[in-house]
């Protein structure tokens, strides 16, 4: 899954793509780099960001569906707004990938008469202050339980367990420890359905290695096969063509591989 953030301010760049004709060719080239699947968002949700409106969402947004729309790439839409979320599903969108897990009032009304794929993210808190000193009792399992009681909501109003994938929300009002515990449990949060991990350039990597936001790539493609090896479906990156050969080369080394499966 790669990454369109049409955002003036997201965590990994800090490049203003909000202009559409630079947001539409960044999404072009992450489809010529061999991404499976978009992932276009217009409110950055790194810790501290403001909120912003859902008619800017949709501004920044709405343009790059239309031009993606037949790109051969299905589209996820990364919002927690269920107005955004409605109007981005008119326009074409295949999957809502919510990081705030379907919590908002009419977040699960909006999906659940569509057939749009879903992912439901954990966050603890909300981008604002979520990494002051978050605390958990056993992350591990309090985030299972999220995930499998949001989970079951979406399936009682409607939504087959078929269309909705799980998200451990790395980063997300989680200290370092959080984050590595999660990475390493990702086996167990599996057995509540096929997880998408988001762990690119993200500050735990940066906390490992010492590196900026711009120099995370050899550690982030490190995450994102321990994650694939744990069990992850989809991984969501913003450097799509490293990731692809890092991919390549490593399923051709695995047994998996050379048995076929
Ligand atoms: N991470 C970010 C945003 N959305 N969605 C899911 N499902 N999982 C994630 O881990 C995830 C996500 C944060 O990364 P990014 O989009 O690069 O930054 P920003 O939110 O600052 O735009």
């Amino acid at each position: 899954m790669g990454i369109v953030n049409v955002t003036p301010d997201s965590f990994s760049d800090r490049i203003d793509r909000t202009d559409p004709v630079e947001a539409i060719a960044w999404a072009r080239r992450l489809v010529a780099e061999g991404a499976d699947l978009l992932d276009i968002g217009g409110e950055s949700t790194r810790p501290g960001a403001p909120a912003v409106p859902a008619a800017v969402e949709l501004d920044r947004i709405l343009p790059v569906l239309e031009a993606m729309r037949d790109s051969g790439v299905p589209l996820s839409v990364d919002t927690r707004k269920p107005e955004v979320m409605r109007v981005a599903l008119a326009h074409g969108a295949d999957l809502i990938n919510d990081v705030g897990g379907f919590t908002a009032p009419g977040a699960i009304d909006a999906v659940a008469a569509t057939d749009c794929g879903v992912c439901v993210m954990h966050m603890k808190g909300d981008p604002a202050t979520m990494q002051h000193a978050p605390e958990y009792a056993e992350v591990l399992s309090e985030v299972a339980a999220f995930l499998g009681a949001q989970r079951d909501a979406l399936e009682r109003a409607g939504v087959a367990s078929d269309r909705i994938m799980l998200d451990p929300g790395i980063g997300f009002g989680k200290s370092l420890e959080h984050n590595l515990m999660l990475m390493r449990g990702l086996a167990a949060l599996r057995e509540q359905g096929p997880l998408l991990v988001g762990v690119s350039r993200k500050s735990v990597i940066g906390r490992l290695t010492g590196r900026e936001v711009g120099e995370r790539l050899p550690g982030s493609l490190a995450a994102m096969l321990a994650a694939v090896r744990e069990g992850a479906s989809v991984v969501r990156v913003h450097d799509v063509a490293a990731t692809r050969d890092a991919l390549t080369v490593w399923r051709a080394l695995t047994t998996e591989a050379l048995n076929g499966a």
